[in-house]
Parts: C-alpha cells; sequence; structure tokens
C-alpha cells in the first residue's frame, strides 16, 4: 500500500514538471476538495468517495487536493456586512471578524484560521499555495508531517525550498504519514502572526486508536485552534519598538479565530465568540491546536469540565503545543459554559486572554449565564499537565512531559543503547549595548525586549545565518564565507563566544540510520521562560528533562548520569516534535536518523526563531537524498562581475 501511494506521488510530480510522456494522467479538479465553513464540519458521506473529511477506514487512501490563495486582507471588511452591529452577519462568506479590531491580515482563501485539512492516515494530501501577497514572499509548512522522502515538501525558505515569489504557486505533495492533531503555517518571517495558518488533522479508522474507548465522537467541528493576535501587523515588533508598547508580547488571542477583546474603557467588542456544540451524557475528543508561538504559554480551561488528555504532542497548556483534549459532559446540566484560554508568565498580570463557548443541545444560553471569567476570578485548582518550569518530582497536582507514557510502542533500544551521535545545544540571549548594535555592520538582527534591552539569540553562541540559496537544491551557490566554522567535533562552533557571538550558518551533521541525541541547555538569563524547541522531519523521544547543578549542564556529563541511571528515564518516553525545555534547565531527546535531508531545528516562538534561535540539522549526505522533484524554482544572488568603462 505505502508502496503505491508512493509512486502516485511521484507520478504527480512528474506532471507538474510537465513530463507526462507515457505515463497515466492524473486529473487533479476531481480530487478537489471544497473550503468547509467555520462551524459544523461534518464528515462526507460514505457515498462520497472523493471527500477527505470521512469517516476513516482501513484500505481506503485518496488524493486530497486543496487550493490555498495567500492575499492581503482585512478584519471586518464590507463581506462582514453589518456585523459590529449585527452578530448574524459576521457568519456572511469571506467574513474575517476576529475579535473585532480592525486591522490588516494576510489570510489564506479569506478565512481565519486558514482552512482545516482534514484527511486519513495514508491519504496523499496535495495544496497548491498561490502566493497573491503584494510584494512578499512565503514558504508553508506542514508541522507534524514527518515528510518523510519528501524533504522539497517541507516548506522552509532557503534550506527545503526557495521562496513562492508574489504572483507564483508552487505544489506541495506530501504523504499523511503522521497520525494526530497538526497545524500548517508560513515559515517566512513572522507571518504566521498575521494569519497565516490553520489545522491539519490526520485521523485512523477509530478500532486502530488504542484511546478509542474514551470517547463517542471525534468530529471535524471540534478543532479547537487557538493563535495569538496582534493588534498590528507582527512584523512592527521586530525589532520591536523602544517606547510604545514595548516587547513582543501578544496583544490578545483568538479562538477558531474568532473572540472580543476589551476596550481602554471596559467595554468589550461584540464579535460572536466561537461555540462548541455538544450533546448532555457523550464524550467528545476536542482536538486542540495551539498555535501560540510568542512569549507567554497559554493555558486552556472549560468551567466546570474535567479534561482527560488522550494524545499529545505538546499539552494544552504548552506554546506551540498541538494535543487532543477529552471533554467529559458528565454534567447533565444543560446550560453553556465559558472555555478560558489564558497567557501564563508574564501575561498572566496583563489578563491576555480569550473565551470560547461549550453550548449543549438544548440550552436557551448563547453566552454562559456564570460570570464572565475574571483574572481575580481566575485560579486553577486541578491537576495541571505539563506546568511551567517542568518540575514534577515534588508535586501531586501536576504531571510532566517526561512522565507521560507513550501508547505507540517505543523502540527499547533508543533509550537503552549509548547514542552514535552526542550533540549539545546551548541557547541564551546576549543582551547588546546601543554603542554595540548601531555599530555600522555589527549585528544583523535583534529584538527590542523591554526599553533598556536589546537582544540577540543564539543557539551554541550563533546568530543563524539564513541561507542565500536553499541548502537541499542548491547547497554550493552559497557563498563559502557564511558557513560556520567546524569545532574539533567537527561541529558548527563560534570561536570567540561568549565575548562575541558569530552570525553564521550552522550544520550540524548526522548519519543516516545512526542513533542521535540532542542534550538541549538552556542558557537564556530570562527566568522562567521554557523555549520550545521544534525539528522538523523527525519525531523524537523525550527521555529526560529537568534541572541540575550548574557545572554539570553540558553532554557529556548528562550523558553520563543517563548511563549511571542518576537521572530519572521514563520506561516509554513518548514521542514529539516540539519540547519546551524548562527554564535554565536540560532536556535530553532522542531519535533514530532515518530521514535524509536538511531539517530545520529552532525555537518556535517566532520572534526567537526570526532573530537567530535556530540550526540546521543535515541526515545523511546528498546521495542519500530523496530524488527531487525536475524543475524546482532556483533562487540566489546575483553578483556578476562588472567591468566599468568610462569610454
Ligand atoms: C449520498 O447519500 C446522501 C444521503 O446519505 C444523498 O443525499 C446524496 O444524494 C448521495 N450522493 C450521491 C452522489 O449519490
Ligand atoms: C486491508 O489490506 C490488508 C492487506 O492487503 C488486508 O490484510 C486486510 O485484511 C485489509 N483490511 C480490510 C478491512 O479490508
Ligand atoms: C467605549 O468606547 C467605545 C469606542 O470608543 C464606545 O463605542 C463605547 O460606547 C464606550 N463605552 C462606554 C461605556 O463609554
Ligand atoms: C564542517 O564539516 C562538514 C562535515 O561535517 C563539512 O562538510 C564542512 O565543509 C565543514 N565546514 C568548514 C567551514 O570547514
Ligand atoms: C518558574 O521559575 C521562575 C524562576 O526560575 C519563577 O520566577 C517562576 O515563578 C516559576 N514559575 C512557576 C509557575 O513555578
Ligand atoms: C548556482 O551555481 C550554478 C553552478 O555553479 C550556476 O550555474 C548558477 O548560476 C548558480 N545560481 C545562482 C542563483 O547563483
Ligand atoms: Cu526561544
Amino acid at each position: 500500500m505505502v508502496m503505491l501511494l508512493k509512486c502516485i506521488l511521484i507520478l504527480i510530480v512528474h506532471i507538474k514538471c510537465g513530463n507526462t510522456k507515457g505515463e497515466e494522467h492524473v486529473e487533479l479538479m476531481e480530487y478537489f476538495q471544497k473550503d468547509v465553513v467555520d462551524s459544523n464540519y461534518q464528515f462526507a458521506p460514505n457515498n462520497d468517495t472523493t471527500a477527505c473529511m470521512r469517516d476513516c477506514v482501513a484500505n481506503d487512501s485518496r488524493i486530497c487536493y486543496y487550493q490555498f490563495q495567500v492575499e492581503n486582507y482585512a478584519v471586518l471588511t464590507q463581506a462582514c456586512g453589518n456585523c459590529v452591529n449585527n452578530e448574524e452577519d459576521c457568519n456572511l462568506p469571506q467574513c474575517v471578524s476576529a475579535d473585532g479590531f480592525e486591522k490588516g491580515i494576510i489570510s489564506v482563501n479569506r478565512k481565519l484560521p486558514g482552512p482545516s485539512i482534514q484527511v486519513c492516515y495514508g491519504d496523499i494530501i496535495i495544496v497548491d499555495v498561490k502566493n497573491d501577497m503584494l510584494g512578499r514572499s512565503l514558504g508553508i509548512h506542514w508541522h507534524g508531517m514527518t515528510q518523510k522522502n519528501t524533504n522539497p515538501m517541507d516548506g522552509v525558505p532557503y534550506i527545503t525550498q526557495c521562496p513562492i515569489p508574489s504572483s507564483t504557486t508552487y505544489r506541495y505533495a506530501f504523504n499523511a504519514d503522521t497520525i494526530g492533531t497538526h497545524y500548517w503555517h508560513s515559515h517566512s518571517g513572522v507571518q504566521k502572526l498575521n494569519g497565516v495558518q490553520g489545522s491539519l488533522i490526520i485521523r485512523q479508522p477509530k478500532e486502530d486508536d488504542p484511546n478509542s474507548k474514551f470517547y463517542d465522537f471525534d468530529l471535524p467541528e471540534h478543532v479547537l485552534f487557538i493563535q495569538d493576535w496582534h493588534h498590528a501587523e507582527a512584523e512592527t515588533r521586530t525589532p520591536g519598538l523602544i517606547r510604545r508598547d514595548v516587547s513582543q508580547d501578544t496583544t490578545f488571542y483568538l479562538i477558531n479565530g474568532k473572540g472580543r477583546y476589551t476596550l481602554e474603557n471596559g467595554t468589550r467588542t461584540t464579535t460572536p465568540y466561537k461555540i462548541f456544540n455538544v450533546a448532555p451524557g457523550k464524550r467528545y475528543r476536542f482536538r486542540v491546536v495551539s498555535a501560540v508561538c510568542t512569549q507567554c504559554p497559554a493555558r486552556i480551561n472549560i468551567e466546570g469540565h474535567k479534561l482527560l488528555v488522550v494524545a499529545a504532542d505538546g499539552v494544552p497548556i504548552q506554546p506551540v503545543s498541538v494535543d487532543s483534549i477529552e471533554i467529559y459532559s458528565a454534567k447533565n446540566e444543560v446550560s453553556s459554559y465559558w472555555i478560558q484560554v489564558r497567557g501564563m508568565h508574564h501575561c498572566f498580570m496583563k489578563d491576555i486572554c480569550q473565551m470560547a463557548v461549550l453550548k449543549y443541545e438544548g440550552s436557551q444560553w448563547k453566552e454562559p449565564p456564570t460570570p464572565f471569567p475574571s483574572l481575580e476570578r481566575f485560579t486553577f485548582t486541578g491537576f495541571i499537565l505539563n506546568p511551567q518550569n517542568a518540575s514534577c518530582g515534588d508535586r501531586t497536582n501536576a504531571i510532566c512531559v517526561d512522565q507521560l507514557m507513550s501508547k505507540r510502542k517505543v523502540d527499547k533500544e533508543i533509550y537503552t543503547q549509548e547514542p552514535d551521535h552526542n550533540i549539545e545545544f546551548t541557547f541564551g540571549f546576549k543582551i547588546v549595548y546601543a554603542n554595540e548594535e548601531f555599530h555600522k555592520g555589527k549585528f544583523n538582527r535583534f529584538l527590542q525586549t523591554a526599553p533598556d534591552r536589546t537582544v540577540i539569540l543564539w543557539m551554541n553562541g550563533i546568530q543563524f545565518h539564513t541561507p542565500t540559496s536553499p541548502l537541499l537544491t542548491q547547497y554550493k551557490n552559497n557563498s563559502k564565507s557564511i558557513f560556520c566554522v567546524n569545532g574539533t567535533d567537527g561541529n558548527p562552533t563560534c570561536p570567540t563566544f561568549p565575548e562575541n557571538i558569530c552570525h553564521c550558518l550552522s550544520i550540524f551533521h548526522v548519519r543516516l540510520g545512526t542513533t542521535v541525541q540532542f542534550v538541549l541547555i538552556d542558557k537564556s538569563s530570562e527566568k522562567g521562560l521554557n523555549h520550545p524547541f521544534h525539528l522538523h522531519g523527525i519525531t523524537y523521544n523525550v527521555l529526560s528533562m529537568g534541572y541540575l547543578p550548574k557545572h554539570l549542564l553540558n553532554a557529556r556529563d548528562i550523558n553520563e548520569l543517563l548511563k549511571r541511571k542518576k537521572i530519572p528515564v521514563s520506561s516509554a518516553p513518548i514521542y514529539k516534535d516540539t519540547l519546551a525545555v524548562p527554564s535554565g534547565g536540560f532536556a535530553v531527546i532522542r531519535f533514530v536518523a532515518d530521514n535524509p535531508g536538511y531539517w530545520f531545528f529552532h525555537c518556535h516562538f517566532v520572534f526567537h526563531h526570526a532573530a537567530g534561535m535556530a540550526a540546521v540539522v543535515q541526515i545523511g549526505d546528498p546521495e542519500d537524498f530523496p530524488p527531487m522533484p525536475k524543475n524546482l524554482p532556483k533562487c540566489g544572488n546575483f553578483l556578476p562581475p562588472v567591468k566599468v568603462s568610462f569610454s
């Protein structure tokens, strides 16, 4: 079956290249998936054999074709009619009401969030991304897909592809190879914060889910999508202002693109909240996508309900976490309840939050009858999954990621054997002073995080230098001068660190098929900040995380402690693609390097990543890489020699 799918994939790519001689044509429009409307997504009826949003059954793999149009758009356009005064109008086609604050955005198919892709495991996803933005380029990353053997579809500009220039279309085609709740987003600059993101759900036949006994329904409409929302274009926070509205914190959150915000005089806007409909006495699987990517972690709770987490990559309270929670509607009181998302850390005191509504069938309440969940009334008394700072050993009311047990089989060798590669990644901030930063040609990018703080972000002393041509397709077009120098261990290093950081292209090379250990160590001075690290192309196992005395915080000592079993290791370490490293602490992850290509590895706080907290992991050598589709667009510098003639 898998083989068959691969053939189809290659066939399509050939067609794209116009090399169709003697090959079967696939008429993509036959597989075109219509955009679903924002609420009441339904599975397609069984007789609709081309619809991908369906009840998954064994041995039924489909081609799912989507068209994404990316363009400059706005909240409360004329498409919204009289939405400000009449809520019904806010549901008009192409109306983006957000939280009722009028601003410019970047939309995909004039939706916020963009279209939800919901398919079954084993399907092929094809997305034509048409860039109709004015003077901006992008690449779209399918967060959670491993892109096994399809590295050019990973969507990272200058790593795996050229950015898609304005007015052109790039065709992504890849296998739906990772079951679960994922999302897609622009991987260019900070665009995702302006609206270029949406959910990506890969279901499996219910009988294949080991946790299926915990829920009655897993409906397309029960995707809860949480995103940060700035009231200015996100680009205005890079590097950020020094006096007015300082820092990179989000202004508010949106839940499924909806919500309200509180005006300065205390009144709230009247745009609609997202309403999730349920029936009493039933158990629902809610798929929570936390696309939050600014510094503060968000926490979610539902008034009067207990949540049971049945799947996790990241967990409901983590930034950039993608997960499924189950809501027990054991409550028999038919009513409506507040769903609350609240920023933690320093966002807590700023009262950064958003609400949605859980509405029971038969409830007359559109808005819950209970008081609005204010900051004053907000307390968490329940059991917390993945608390901040991830120190769980001594707590009875919390569980940490490294204490979770995987239900997917974990290869025992991955945590019992000595890894082939043991790579240390430290990361942090360097505070620079005005006389350094604003010195000609000194630093490339910085962030203004407070009036008196200008910071550069680094990994292993290196601020990431974006290649000038994609590594995967045009490695040699990059000037040698931008690459970092190698240390004695063969890995990129910065000889002048910590006095001076380096600005260069850092590529960490691991051999194909080896077992790799990354030891992540947080050296950022910011207490309480948990940087979420995302590795493309791989789902890794979380072996351990926590705190150690400073002199032991290095890859060699931590590996030694692991060997001597002085650090606790889960007997079934869970799989993740993003992990929040405890503030000032460490995390150990392991994986088998079985997916050849160039994979980005970076802090998922989008501003940190933009300011240099990133690196590239190269798995295997070019001869191991999958075949490239022909005629991929090329890009790079144009610097021909110039002959000067005065005649
Ligand atoms: C599929 O079945 C539904 C009812 O389940 C019916 O309304 C619809 O017309 C059918 N569609 C086709 C293409 O047969
Ligand atoms: C699916 O295909 C496999 C392999 O061809 C076969 O063993 C299995 O019985 C099939 N399952 C169903 C439900 O048809
Ligand atoms: C608050 O400000 C908004 C916008 O200026 C205005 O429409 C609203 O009437 C004000 N509310 C009160 C209570 O003053
Ligand atoms: C660093 O080592 C890699 C091999 O791992 C090599 O390809 C690269 O050229 C080296 N870089 C420099 C600047 O020597
Ligand atoms: C996390 O740790 C920092 C200091 O390391 C502390 O200031 C903060 O209160 C802690 N947060 C929680 C929720 O324990
Ligand atoms: C990349 O390198 C090739 C081979 O040296 C050269 O022909 C091509 O013009 C270069 N392209 C760019 C964009 O620099
Ligand atoms: Cu970070």
